[in-house]
């Protein structure tokens, strides 16, 4: 029976997960001759080319050495984290790597926190040698470190690390010693990762993944614990609610190199995908048809925050997205968390309100943004974190771990930005030429905090955040400073308009753009809403005149990403997204009726 080693990447955001496995397939000389591929070729949905980041984790497979080894490339940003804790029941090893420059990050110590409470052993590489500034020794002491203080066995302690470049494509021994190849890798999975465990007995797989063909439906993704499955197999299914159901397996496949290939049985300890298996969910377990046991259920840390989705009823709804009813998004949102674990969808008591509960603003906009290129059209609340009910009855919130690094002169604004989000100042220490900070703050406090600090930074904060845990309740935060500007009537904005009103704020359209009575055309420079006619054209008196509209000068329009405006509209706003465009609004788009609800 052939050998196997299964592997989980993890790492920090950024710190070049992906780029090294890609290096690994290379080396590995998957690609037929002439065939052409670029980087990052696991990166592979819209989202995470133009993000340049990991959303889903992904399977891959090489061979090297007679030995055939499993890889899970993990995503490494702290809104994704529940990706990780679903498919770390696949490894029977994992690769930490660390930025050799910034050390280990808050995602860092959540996703080796997991691994270790696993008991899987880690390999650790100290990856971008390459960059100046690095400080490869430190950053293998702080690794320890942290080991240490997450309670690492003996074992786990004694880690061996591995130096190198994912993107030059060399590990070595020492970061002094550069090599040309990724061999030192490999050869240190084989060594140090055990092979996967092979235990006689009646078939045990859990699902840990999903997949889905247009030919063959759902296809269900898992380590196989115990026993051997072979195609058409009669199987049982255990369900969360304790029951069972017999079913049939369809085909089998296993993954090499890309894809994934048709085998007739599956050995112990082989990472498989299992089709002709109906209404599963991940954490169910295929066993036995006569004698079916369960694996313990995959355990997922709780979502922080919800937001509000429901119908797009603007007046512009309709016209540019196609699945617009509440059946289409419930639909939808239901899908999503079939394979999206760390997600969660409740109806609410109105039928085209769903909230859906996740684990930041970035988890909630890549569903949003995935929606919204399907075709559908919706509307969001402003984002809520969740709060809890202590022992004593105490409002507790979630507080998170905020790490900043930037130029030791705009650290003084970093460090007020984040008081007043409530944050608590713990550390501050040079790092390279740049300061480090770290905070504790409410999960209140971040929302919003990215963009100031990118601007009050000129761009050059490296800011990340990760919760740490629930926390009594730290008070009053201030909201977004400034209110919003309104329109009062529906049509296009008239250039002359939006001109005499510059003085006012800054805008959120461009001129002849339609918009429509109560939408959020603009913030306003004080605190307070107001309305604004932007259908005021110039009284004409002749041709020349109204010539002279076309000539006035309007600063460009503030155009705000999908996560900015989701962070910038307050309790009584809507954010309308639809394939074409975002436009914030008043939820009461009457002036009378928003007044109304004011007084309530
Ligand atoms: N200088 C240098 N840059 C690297 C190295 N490895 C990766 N990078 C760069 O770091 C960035 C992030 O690399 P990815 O491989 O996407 O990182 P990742 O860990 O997969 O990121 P997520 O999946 O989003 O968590 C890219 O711009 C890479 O080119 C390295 O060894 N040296
Ligand atoms: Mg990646």
């Amino acid at each position: 029976m052939q050998s196997i080693r299964n592997i989980a990447i993890i790492a920090h955001v950024d710190h070049g997960k992906t780029t090294l496995v890609d290096k690994i397939i290379h080396a590995s000389k998957i690609f037929r001759e002439n065939q052409e591929f670029g980087d990052l070729i696991l990166d592979n949905n819209d989202l995470e080319r133009e993000r340049g980041i990991t959303i889903t984790s992904k399977n891959v497979s090489v061979r090297y050495n007679g030995v055939k080894i499993n890889i899970i490339d993990t995503p490494g940003h702290a809104d994704f984290g529940g990706e990780v804790e679903r498919v770390l029941r696949m490894a029977d090893g994992v690769i930490l790597l660390v930025d050799a420059f910034e050390g280990p990050m808050p995602q860092t110590r959540f996703v080796l926190s997991k691994a270790i409470a696993l008991g899987l052993k880690p390999i650790v590489i100290v990856n971008k040698v390459d960059k100046e500034n690095c400080r490869p020794d430190e950053v293998h002491e702080q690794v320890f470190d942290l080991m240490f203080n997450l309670d690492a066995t003996e074992d786990q302690l004694d880690f061996p690390c591995v130096y190198g470049s994912s993107k030059q494509g060399w590990m070595s021994n020492d970061w002094k010693k550069p090599t040309d190849n990724i061999i030192h890798l490999l050869d240190a999975i084989i060594e140090h990762i055990p092979a996967s465990k092979v235990q006689e007995g009646t078939p045990q797989m859990q699902i840990t993944s999903l997949d889905y063909s247009s030919f063959v439906g759902r296809i269900a993704i898992g380590r196989l614990e115990r026993g051997t499955l072979t195609e058409g197999m009669q199987i049982s299914l255990c369900k969360a609610d304790g029951s069972t159901k017999k079913m049939r397996i369809k085909e089998l496949q296993v993954f090499e190199g890309l894809g994934k290939v048709k085998v007739e049985k599956v050995e112990c300890g082989e990472i498989c995908a299992v089709t002709g298996i109906e209404d599963f969910e991940i954490g169910d377990t295929i066993a036995d048809a006569e004698n079916p046991e369960a694996l313990a259920r995959i355990s997922i840390d709780e979502p922080t925050m919800n937001m509000l989705f429901t119908i797009n009823n603007s007046p512009f709804f309709g016209k540019e997205g196609k699945l617009v009813t509440s059946r289409h998004i419930r639909d939808r949102l239901f899908k999503e968390t079939e394979k999206n674990l760390a997600l969660k969808v409740v109806p609410t008591e109105s039928e085209d309100k769903f909230l859906v509960f996740g684990r930041g603003i970035l988890h909630l906009s890549v569903l949003i943004e995935t929606m919204r290129r399907e075709g559908y059209e919706l509307q969001v609340g402003q984002p809520q974190v969740i709060f809890k009910q202590g022992e004593n009855g105490e409002k507790l919130e979630p507080i998170e771990s905020l790490v900043v690094d930037v130029p030791e002169a705009v650290a003084g604004k970093v460090i007020e930005l984040a008081t007043q989000g409530k944050g608590e100042l713990l550390i501050m220490e040079p790092k390279g030429d740049l300061q480090h900070l770290e905070f504790n703050i409410p999960s209140r406090g971040l929302i919003g905090l990215r963009s100031k600090v990118l601007t009050a930074t000129f761009g050059e904060a490296i800011m990340a955040h990760r919760f740490i845990s629930y926390e009594p309740f730290k008070g009053h935060i201030p909201g977004r400073i400034n209110g919003s500007l309104i329109s009062m009537n529906t049509g296009p904005a008239i250039p002359y308009a939006i001109d005499k009103l510059q003085d006012r704020g800054v805008f959120f359209i461009d001129p002849g753009e339609e918009v429509y009575t109560g939408m959020v055309v603009g913030e306003h420079n004080r605190q307070n809403d107001i309305e604004v006619n932007l259908q005021a054209s110039k009284q004409l008196t002749n041709m020349r005149a109204s010539g002279t509209d076309s000539n006035v000068k309007i600063a460009p329009k503030l155009n705000f990403s999908l996560e900015e405006c989701m962070e910038f509209i307050q309790k009584d706003e809507y954010l309308e997204i639809t394939p074409k465009s975002l436009r914030m609004r008043k939820i009461f788009l009457d002036p009378n009726e928003r007044k109304r609800n004011e007084k309530k």
